[in-house]
């Protein structure tokens, strides 16, 4: 925030302020914290306990009813750097989300894009643009900006994931739009394999030649599976020497990010290793999937576990430490940063620093 530091003793002075005040202009030459040297980052480093999350969602989902009206049960992250606004980072809305067994979540759209990631279970589908795509442990399911999403679980165990969304960034754009599905009714298909998965999750770097127009905007593959980033992980691992390894989530057509405004990581960190220290600009948020460990972020260091949502702000160094093997999904805003030409990367452990993007 920038703040006035007006201290005006001379009475011509005070008048112009006043006059200036009075149509609603403010001198620059007595703002500060405007042009900052570093980012003031707004937002701390955080962890929230996959026990806590797994524990209040239960309790959310004995008290309160999904349908109309109260559409999603939905707890927030909510960075306590952030003067209550319900958002994990200043850029990231992330949050578990909770569906009892024959539940149904109804359908509705949103330019807000938003992404779910799966720690454990499985029963829910998801529709987007009413393909069913099913929802299982280590899956990235992608509901990109303004498809309309529904989810239901038809079965009788109830299932928790992370959402992570892009609000902020939309919020602080004026561009957020919301609408109810276009039927009442619910569409409860199932499928073992959504549309998008037979088009264009065929095969490591094999894509129809003849197969739907792309969508401008998004990943055409709306479903990345467990089983294949398991494999791409320990294959990455086991010739990397270092004792970890991170995979990007990519557009199988065009290469790029999953969402124009969000990346999606993940990293494998075997026992006994610790990665560098490195920084960016622009939020992100962690997701524990797998393993036990440290994941120190500034000048906290967090033990974690499966289940815990990790804030790592703008700008801030983060690494982790592996007691058990450990998988971390995690989510930044670097496309935005990158396209704005506002990227920077920093490792403090080798010293290398870059501006722009990287790849
Ligand atoms: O599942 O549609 O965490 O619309 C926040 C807003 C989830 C959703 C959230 C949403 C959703
Ligand atoms: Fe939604």
């Amino acid at each position: 925030m920038t703040t006035l530091r007006y201290s005006a003793t001379d009475p011509d002075l005070d008048l112009l302020y006043a006059r200036l005040a009075d149509r609603s202009l403010q001198p620059l030459w007595e703002m500060t914290g405007l042009l900052t040297a570093e980012p003031r980052v707004r937002g701390v480093p955080f962890r929230w306990s996959g026990a806590d999350l797994r524990e209040l969602g239960n309790a959310a989902g004995e008290l309160v009813p999904v349908d109309r009206g109260g559409d999603r049960r939905v707890l927030a992250c909510c960075n306590p750097g952030l003067d209550g606004a319900p958002y994990a980072v200043s850029t990231l809305w992330a949050a578990v989300q909770y569906l009892r067994g024959h539940e149904i979540a109804p359908a509705h759209r949103h330019t807000p894009a938003a992404l779910r990631f799966v720690v454990e279970g499985s029963g829910v589908w998801t529709l987007v643009d009413g393909d069913p795509l099913q929802m299982g442990a280590g899956d990235l399911v992608l509901t990109p900006s303004w498809t309309f999403h529904q989810h239901h679980n038809p079965g009788a165990e109830p299932m928790v994931w992370m959402d992570v969304l892009d609000l902020p960034v939309v919020a602080a754009l004026d561009a957020v739009f919301f609408e109810t599905g276009p039927s009442a009714e619910p569409d409860t298909r199932t499928a073992a394999r959504s549309t998008s998965e037979q088009w264009f999750g065929g095969g490591p770097g094999l894509v129809p030649v003849d197969g739907p127009l792309l969508p401008p905007r998004h990943s055409p593959l709306l479903a990345y599976r467990w089983a294949d980033t398991d494999r791409a992980l320990a294959s990455l691992v086991a010739t990397s020497g270092t004792g970890h390894a991170t995979l990007r989530y990519s557009d199988p057509v065009r290469g790029g990010d999953v969402m124009p405004t969000m990346r999606c990581e993940i990293a494998r960190v075997l026992p006994g290793t610790t990665t560098d220290a490195v920084r960016q600009t622009g939020g992100r948020v962690c997701c524990v999937l797998h393993g036990t460990g440290h994941v120190t972020i500034g000048d906290q260091q967090f033990a974690v576990s499966p289940g815990d949502i990790l804030a790592v702000p703008s700008w801030t160094p983060w690494s982790v430490a592996a007691t058990t093997e450990i998988d971390l999904f995690s989510t930044s805003d670097a496309p935005v940063l990158e396209a704005l030409g506002l990227m920077r990367a920093e490792n403090l452990t080798t010293g290398q620093r870059t501006i722009g993007a990287r790849s």
